[in-house]
């Protein structure tokens, strides 16, 4: 069976890691390709950073920082602090000596003439990760931040103003030009399930659905396609996915998130949803909406649970007649 995973960042990367465990538990021959958000990606210090790839990358290597979510383990910090006395990065945003090694590695690539695909590709090649990660778009397409002091990269306003700052909007600089990457399509159209990760559903999930034809792709398939609530009992899991809802009209709740993505039946995106047995009564709602609705345990602590989690997700899939 052929796995597809939609998503980026910390808690993708964390239910990929549950669906590698699975998958490894099983020992069938599934695979597992991840569509990866790029909207996060920014230019600094003429480096190409790609903050939800990376976080994927490094947590599948096993060579992850996992209490921040992002960036290496046994990291160290001599360059960021020149470059931060050069001022060619701010000092509220720090490259660590190992990951700069990446960012400067695929900076060198995309010079080179490489695709973000290849990028990825060749990034991968020095790691068994058990899956294969695809740009949604090769294209730029940065997020940037609508707020009353102006147009923001997402970086800044989600690491230097903490998504504090009132956002009114979040657009993909770029997004009309951009197409689905030849592995993203092939990854969703040739799909025996299409999976979405309990990631951001607005500067995560957003861009990979702004992405033009990809949401063709996805009501082509003619695989079931399950999302994971990222929201458990009202709150976000870990993040700033609140702020993003709260900014596109969209309550803070497992429900809201699922009728934001829209039941298939109806031109949205989802067959089935998994909430938090906290969050069961949002399953009856969602079911007359055609979203078939699992009330499962969603919090991710370890191995255990994380491939539990990617085995409920799998279950209900393939409960779901297409
Ligand atoms: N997040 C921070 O809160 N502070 C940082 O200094 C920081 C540096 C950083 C460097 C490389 C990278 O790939 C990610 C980094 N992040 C940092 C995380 C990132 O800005 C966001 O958390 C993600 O983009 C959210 O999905």
């Amino acid at each position: 069976m052929r796995i597809t995973v939609i998503g980026g960042g910390v808690g993708c990367a964390r239910f990929v890691l549950g669906l590698r465990e699975h998958v490894r538990r099983t020992g069938s021959d599934d695979t597992i390709d991840v569509v990866v958000n790029t909207g996060d990606d920014w230019w600094l210090s003429g480096l190409r950073i790609a903050p939800d790839h990376d976080s994927l990358l490094y947590a599948l290597a096993g060579v992850n920082d996992t209490e921040r979510g992002w960036g290496r383990a046994g990291e160290s910090e001599r360059v960021a602090a020149e470059l931060a006395a050069w001022g060619t990065v701010p000092d509220w945003f720090t490259l660590g000596d190992l990951d700069l090694g990446t960012h400067i590695a695929r900076t060198a690539w995309l010079r080179a003439g490489a695709s973000v695909s290849e990028v990825y590709a060749r990034l991968g090649s020095r790691w068994p990760l058990g899956a294969t990660l695809h740009p949604a778009t090769d294209a730029e397409i940065d997020t940037h931040v609508d707020t009353d002091d102006g147009s923001m990269h997402f970086q800044e306003w989600w690491v230097r103003h903490r998504s504090a700052l009132p956002a009114r909007g979040f657009t993909q600089r770029g997004i009309e030009l951009a197409a689905p990457s030849a592995g993203a399509r092939d990854a969703i159209a040739n799909a025996d399930v299409v999976l979405f990760a309990p990631s951001n559903p607005v500067v995560s999930i957003g861009p990979v659905l702004a992405v033009p034809g990809i949401r063709d792709l996805l009501s082509d398939s003619r695989a079931p396609i399950v999302g994971v609530s990222g929201i458990i009992d009202g709150s976000v899991v870990r993040g700033m996915a609140d702020a993003c809802l709260t900014a596109i009209g969209v309550e803070t709740s497992a429900r809201a998130v699922a009728e934001h993505y829209g039941a298939r039946a109806s031109g949205g995106i989802l067959d089935g949803w998994l909430v938090d047995e906290t969050d069961v009564a949002a399953a009856d709602p969602l079911r007359a909406l055609g979203i078939t609705t699992r009330a499962v345990p969603l919090w991710m602590r370890d191995a255990d649970s994380s491939a539990q989690l990617a085995r409920d997700a799998l279950a209900l899939a393939s409960g779901i007649a297409r």
